[in-house]
């Protein structure tokens, strides 16, 4: 039988090698009238011949986009081919693409090279169909297979700036398949015994040799892999040794060479290697012969990347060697920050210490007792400094010892607090390691704008009490280890008291231990100075302490003086209220408001104007200001707003919802800190924000959208895709039309508080006009699509209440909406809620956004539903101590998947606009001030709920609510002007409240049916 099975391979591998096929030209590029040349707003792109090829020049100068080269090009695509161009070019590091795009025009592949800095002499590029990824796109069939244009595309990269590249001799080469089934690898070798042990699946036979002597393997077809692990005998291994890779076994080319491994498993990432033949060739033994049990080739995935290499080397590895992320399971972190935001540090619930944006990190390790205690044997306890400020600490707790690990930021460095306390009945020695590693915090699965992962360690030394970090002191102690090694990955320890290694390989890492003897009772600690973009500053024994408490009393500072207090129950709200507020000024980078801090590190107007809201009811106008100021100048001659920007410039892409955010923006800041000159000063950019909103509205007023199934686009704002549910394709949302709407309302309203009359006029009747168009599309768009509820878009019929809370707030339109489809939206979502909740129905992520919709709760006066959703969101608090969110939350806590900045701080504004809401709001219909509509009946026991100095457009509210029995007792006081519609306290029923301050008294309903439920978070497993 066996020889049977082997005569079938054998016939599949003389089939498999099929005579490679002729590449076929598809441009030569001596007709550049094929070609056109086009570039995002903002970036120029132009073409020219050059060099018998095809030229494209960008510049990019005024902010980020792309410019491209296309052409129309009908393609039949084989099985397996290859395309090749040759390339050459001038600038610096920018995305390249190929894109190629179907006959629909709407669904594209591609092949993108992130920051590639094009060759500057002519070189042949080879790109593979395994290379060329779906993008984008409504199609369901993501298989490429004809293609019906082909671009070259220059997408802003972290260079930026201007530049050029050239193409020519496009070709495409058909390639045969890999065979179904890989015929079996042979092993030959030159000198030792047992060959063929090398490739024979087992483990535990061994090629045993003198060094010099050499094994080959053939895999019997020209093939491609991503590495290879060789696995040693114990002690009988190679020190030192050579890879080489062979097509056709005769010419050998070196591939690799590694001195002074460590023998056991050897994982060797050789990333897009392509050969027929691998040879190993031993050149030191550690002593005498080397035996070598086992070469295992790895698909090309292995060798994919730093983190790909990483989680395979993690999979085979016991659990807690690598970091959680790298082991297979999400971690959730939080950010370490001053004030100031800027350069920040993350430190994870295990108690890795993440140093600056995409740094290495600093994990602990505990021996005690013979035993090494990582982060799956440490019971993790997390915590904030007084529950509330963003100085995270994490508590290992081992028997009989307790490890605090907590992050301190200061302007240029993180300061790390390790306090190892002995909570035994006697003395005992403990010794506490410190890990300096490749990794960051952000797990491999992060991959907007910062990749999270790995983070290249090539260079460690360690001399005169510091550890420099790729040739930067970044990590001092406050005393000196007593041991220090040095590691480059996969070989063994160097230690001394001035020594240095490179790992080319980018993996190395070190060990600093500290032995710690401690009598019962007794804790000691061990502090770090850890520079974040520099050199790390000298600390001194007990600065770490001292750094923490001044680290409390910025944050305090910060925080401002709103005051919210409740009852024990409200305590984790509460506390999360001035966290949440910590994270949105933790997460900015000098003016910017950003979402986040890593993959989020842009700024976005639609973010910023709800995260500026958010500050501004907190008491925080500065920072709002700062943003104001920042963002305004990226704007458009023609009024458009870019809906983001960066450090490269504003984002091109069109996302309309961005000019009304721009001026809600501007309104918010007139009505909480009032002040006329920069009022005056922002007009003309609200006058052309709202001239570009009415020049887009108008573009959709054809007689084409007047007739059926396109009636519902009439009037609104043309396809965007401001709306992350809606990159595979634009969509008539209506949470750009809200918006805009709100941006028209807010405008005349300014117009009118800036004496502007003709001008309130005028955008007042435009807003009315919009307001009317907008109503006529909803109720067509419930006809066209047969719903019943508010749709997302107009041309989808979806259905999003998270969106749709944005006509309750900001947009104000509560009481201009059919009451019948607002009734359908609210109650389908709520519907939904429950039954996620109760798990009757299958979910796995979400996005806390959601919080939107307890403020929409408040607003349609639903106060037990909006305290059910509350107790369900806070619940996924991750973890719960640190009081925050990720943009995406898992069902699975443990599920690896993308989830954004943690914590993200839009969602951050989400809850506080959320919380706030619960305490006052301001109602659409007449202007009142509507207070503790939100309330739960258990936050008013005992001394109840007390608010001091929180910030209305009206003024400064202060007021106390507590319930005695069925009776509530409230005093109030609105240091400012009277809202239009007074003061109404909207607890239980609605009472108008007299004048601007007194006390009152009321017979509060009976309870609802939603008793008080826990408001810790439930534990993460
Ligand atoms: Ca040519
Ligand atoms: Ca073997
Ligand atoms: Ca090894």
């Amino acid at each position: 039988m066996r020889r049977l099975i082997l005569a079938f391979f054998a016939l599949v591998a003389l089939a498999a090698p099929a005579a490679a096929q002729q590449p076929r030209s598809l441009d030569d590029f001596s007709h550049p009238g094929l070609w056109r040349a086009e570039a995002s707003d903002g970036v120029s792109g132009t073409k020219r011949p050059f060099e018998g090829g095809l030229r494209l020049d960008y510049d990019f100068t005024r902010g980020s986009g792309y410019a491209f080269l296309r052409r129309e090009l009908p393609l039949e695509l084989p099985d397996n081919f290859e395309l090749r161009f040759r390339l050459r070019g001038g600038g610096p590091a920018n995305a390249l693409e190929i894109k190629l795009t179907d006959s629909s025009g709407e669904n594209v592949w591609w092949h993108r090279k992130a920051d590639y800095v094009a060759p500057g002499q002519w070189q042949t590029i080879r790109v593979r169909r395994r290379q060329i990824e779906f993008a984008w796109g409504p199609t369901q069939d993501r298989t490429l297979r004809s293609a019906a244009a082909i671009e070259f595309v220059v997408a802003a990269g972290s260079g930026g700036g201007r530049g050029w590249i050239a193409v020519d001799d496009l070709e495409i080469v058909p390639l045969p398949e890999p065979p179904a089934v890989p015929p079996p690898i042979v092993a030959r070798s030159d000198g030792g015994r047992g060959a063929a042990a090398a490739a024979d699946g087992d483990r535990a036979t061994y090629w045993t040799a003198p060094p010099g002597a050499a094994v080959d393997l053939d895999l019997g077809y020209l093939r491609e892999f991503g590495g290879i692990v060789l696995r040693w005998g114990t002690q009988a291994f190679a020190a030192d040794y050579d890879v080489s890779l062979s097509i056709d076994g005769h010419d050998w080319r070196p591939a690799l060479a590694l001195r002074g491994g460590d023998g056991d498993v050897d994982w060797l990432r050789m990333a897009e290697s392509e050969a027929r033949y691998i040879r190993i060739r031993p050149l030191r033994a550690r002593s005498g012969l080397v035996s070598l049990g086992e070469i295992e080739v790895r698909p090309l995935a292995f060798g994919a990347s730093d983190n790909a290499f990483i989680a395979a080397a993690a999979a085979e590895t016991p659990r807690g060697i690598f970091p959680r992320g790298f082991a297979g399971e999400q971690n959730y972190w939080t950010l370490v920050a001053t004030p100031a935001g800027g350069q920040s540090g993350v430190i994870d619930e295990d108690g890795a210490i993440e140093v600056g944006r995409g740094g290495f990190s600093v994990e602990p390790m505990i021996r005690a007792d013979g035993n090494d205690w990582w982060w799956p044997d440490a019971a993790s306890v997390q915590s904030l400094r007084d529950g509330d400020l963003p100085i995270p600490t994490v508590e290992w707790r081992g028997p009989g010892w307790r490890l605090a690990i907590t992050a301190i930021a200061e302007p240029d460095r993180l300061v790390a607090r390790y306090r190892l306390r002995n909570e035994a009945a006697t003395r005992r020695t403990l010794r506490l390691m410190l890990a300096v590693r490749p990794f960051q915090v952000n797990p491999p699965q992060q991959f907007l704008a910062t990749t999270g992962g790995v983070s290249p360690i090539r260079a460690l030394a360690w001399r005169d009490g510091v550890l420099a970090v790729n040739g930067i002191e970044r990590v001092r102690a406050d005393r000196p280890p007593d041991t220090v090694r040095l590691y480059a990955f996969d070989r063994g320890p160097i230690g001394g008291a001035e020594v240095a290694i490179e790992d080319d390989r980018g993996l190395a890492y070190a060990w600093l231990g500290f032995t710690i003897a401690l009598g019962p009772g007794e804790e000691r600690e061990i502090a770090l100075s850890l520079g974040l973009d520099g050199a790390a500053l000298p600390i001194a024994p007990g600065e770490a302490a001292r750094s923490e408490d001044a680290a409390a009393a910025r944050w305090r500072t910060a925080l401002g003086d709103v005051r919210i207090a409740g009852p024990a129950v409200a305590r984790p709200a509460l506390d999360t209220l001035r966290t949440a507020l910590a994270h949105i000024l933790a997460t900015r980078e000098g003016p910017a408001l950003r979402p986040g801090s890593r993959s989020y590190a842009r700024a976005w107007i639609r973010d910023g104007a709800m995260m500026s809201t958010a500050l501004l009811r907190m008491g925080l106008s500065e920072p709002a200001i700062d943003f104001l100021e920042y963002y305004a100048p990226f704007q458009y001659p023609d009024g458009k707003v870019p809906c983001c920007v960066d450090a490269r410039g504003a984002d091109p892409v069109p996302e309309h919802d961005s000019h009304g955010e721009l001026i809600h923006l501007v309104a918010q800041l007139h009505r909480y800190a009032p002040d006329d000159a920069r009022a005056e000063r922002m007009w003309p950019r609200v006058r052309a924000a709202a001239d570009h909103i009415e020049h887009l509205r108008q573009s959709t007023r054809i007689p084409a959208n007047r007739r059926g199934r396109n009636r519902p686009f009439h009037g609104l704002l043309p396809p965007s895709i401001s709306h992350e549910g809606y990159s595979d394709r634009p969509a008539y949302s209506y949470w750009d039309d809200f918006w805009a709407l709100t941006g028209l309302k807010d405008a005349a309203w300014l117009a009118s508080d800036l004496g502007r009359a003709r001008e309130a006029r005028l955008l007042e009747a435009r807003a009315a006009a919009f307001r009317s168009d907008i109503l006529a599309s909803l109720a067509a768009a419930q006809e066209v699509n047969r719903i019943g509820f508010i749709p997302g878009a107009a041309d989808r019929g979806d259905f999003d209440a998270t969106s749709t809370t944005i006509a309750l707030s900001p947009a104000g339109e509560q009481h201009n909406l059919p009451p019948g489809a607002l009734l359908a939206t609210f109650e389908r979502y709520w519907a939904e809620f429950v039954a996620r909740r109760d798990g009757d129905r299958p979910w796995d992520a979400y996005t806390p956004y959601e919080w939107r919709n307890v403020g929409a709760f408040v607003r349609l006066g639903w106060r037990e539903r909006a305290a059910e959703a509350f107790d369900f969101f806070m619940a996924d608090r991750r973890p719960a101590p640190w009081n925050q969110w990720a943009e995406v939350v898992g069902r699975e806590p443990r599920t690896p998947r993308f989830i954004g900045d943690m914590p993200h701080g839009w969602v951050a504004s989400d809850y506080i606009n959320a919380l706030l809401d619960m305490f006052a709001y301001e109602r659409s219909r007449d202007g009142a001030l509507i207070l503790a509509a939100g309330i739960p009946d258990h936050w008013l026991a005992g001394d109840g709920i007390s608010v001091a100095r929180l910030r209305t457009p009206y003024g400064l509210l202060s007021y106390t609510a507590r319930a005695e029995g069925n009776r509530l007792r409230m005093s109030y006081r609105l240091e400012g002007r009277p809202p239009p519609g007074g003061l109404v306290l909207g607890l239980g029923g609605e009472r108008r409240l007299a004048g601007l301050s007194g006390e009152t008294e009321m017979i509060l309903p009976p309870p609802g049916p939603t008793a008080a439920t826990a408001q810790s978070g439930a534990p993460i497993r």
